[in-house]
């Protein structure tokens, strides 16, 4: 019997050092430690011993499935450490490797551009306003002296969306609604888009933006609106770009002007930029018509205000050389990743 359990105990041990996974290992507790077990069976056998020879023999049984517990276990170990050690040189991390480039967002070229006047406006004590894209006939029209035969007023130039309401074509009605919430001093600008029924080509879009601004104050001249827009001037193309106010017509402005600059590809002597010109044109502008005043309520008598409108698209298309209009409104990543 002695030579028996000294058989198993050594198939046992083999069996563990030969053990490939824990499938093996637990086969092996199962064939010789388990309740069915060979070491199990063989102290099962002891009721043939005599009384002398049973605690001898039980205790080398025991002794026995110690040791195969023992081997078993410290194998077990062994394989943990093994699978634990390979785990971690799998996911071992090179830290000399280059980090991934984190996507960043940028601002649109129109935002950069309308930043900077906001910027540039805000330092003159001018406050941003805002107002609703759809708008009515009345504020739209009608406050800012636009009489009923303008061509402006026409289904072909603007989108109408039922009677008397429309999209916006000019931010105006903004500083229209301004006006009759607000007391004088009024400096306000605002930026937004507006909407004509226009062809689509290279210079001309449906959508587009624009920043207005508007002055009202008792004793506000056409110096002030010189000043304010030399000023603007300078500090959007330099200092030393040279400003020209030349005389227009705006149905809300009288005297009204369109205000150019000198170019600054070629410093006015003529080039593709400015067309041959030396001088680009960057706004519009002009003393608030006394009857659009009215139409808010503010005495003309007592108050005088200067307005202007400014397009951003074309101030961003010159500042960038963007030879198409339309490459500010497709989103185009390839376009916006240049900026
Ligand atoms: C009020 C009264 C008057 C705003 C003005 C212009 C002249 C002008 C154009 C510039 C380029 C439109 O986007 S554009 O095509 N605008 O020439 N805008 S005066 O006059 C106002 C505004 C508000 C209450």
């Amino acid at each position: 019997m002695k030579q028996q359990l000294e058989q198993i105990k050594t198939a046992a041990l083999e069996a563990i050092e030969n053990a490939q996974n824990s499938a093996d290992c637990e086969n092996v507790r199962v064939k010789y430690l388990g309740k069915k077990g060979e070491l199990t069976a063989i102290l099962k056998m002891m009721g043939g011993l005599s009384p002398e020879e049973r605690p001898i023999m039980g205790q080398l049984v025991n002794t026995a499935k110690a040791e195969v517990d023992a081997a078993l276990s410290k194998k077990v170990e062994q394989m943990q450490a093994e699978a634990e050690e390979l785990k971690l040189k799998q996911e071992t991390i090179d830290i000399t490797m280059p980090a991934k480039q984190d996507k960043t967002g940028k601002l649109h070229p129109l935002n950069t551009v309308l930043n900077d006047m906001i910027d540039i406006f805000q330092s003159m004590g001018f406050d941003v306003v805002d107002g609703p894209e759809v708008e009515t006939d009345h504020y739209n029209f009608e406050c800012l002296n636009v009489p009923a035969d303008h061509p402006a007023r026409d289904m072909q130039d603007t989108f109408y969306l039922a009677e008397n309401i429309l999209l916006r074509t000019q931010t105006s009605a903004a500083q229209i609604r301004t006006m009759e919430t607000r007391k004088p001093p009024i400096r306000v600008i605002c930026p937004g888009r507006v909407f004509r029924a226009d062809e689509v080509d290279a210079t001309h879009s449906p959508v587009f933006h624009q920043i207005e601004g508007l002055v009202v104050d008792k004793g506000v001249t056409m110096c002030d609106l010189k000043g304010v827009l030399e000023q603007f001037a300078h500090e959007i193309y330099g200092p030393e770009t040279k400003v020209k106010f030349r005389p227009s017509f705006f149905p809300f402005t009288e005297p009204s002007v369109e205000v150019d600059v000198s170019c600054s590809e070629c410093g006015g002597k003529g080039c593709r930029v400015c067309k041959g010109a030396g001088w680009i044109e960057i706004l519009g502008a002009g003393m608030v018509h006394p009857n659009v005043l009215r139409s808010c309520g503010i005495d003309p008598e007592e108050y005088s205000g200067f307005a202007f409108g400014i397009g951003l698209d074309r101030l961003t298309t010159t500042r960038y050389k963007i030879s198409d209009i339309r490459l500010l409104f497709e989103n185009d990543k390839r376009f916006l990743d240049q900026f």
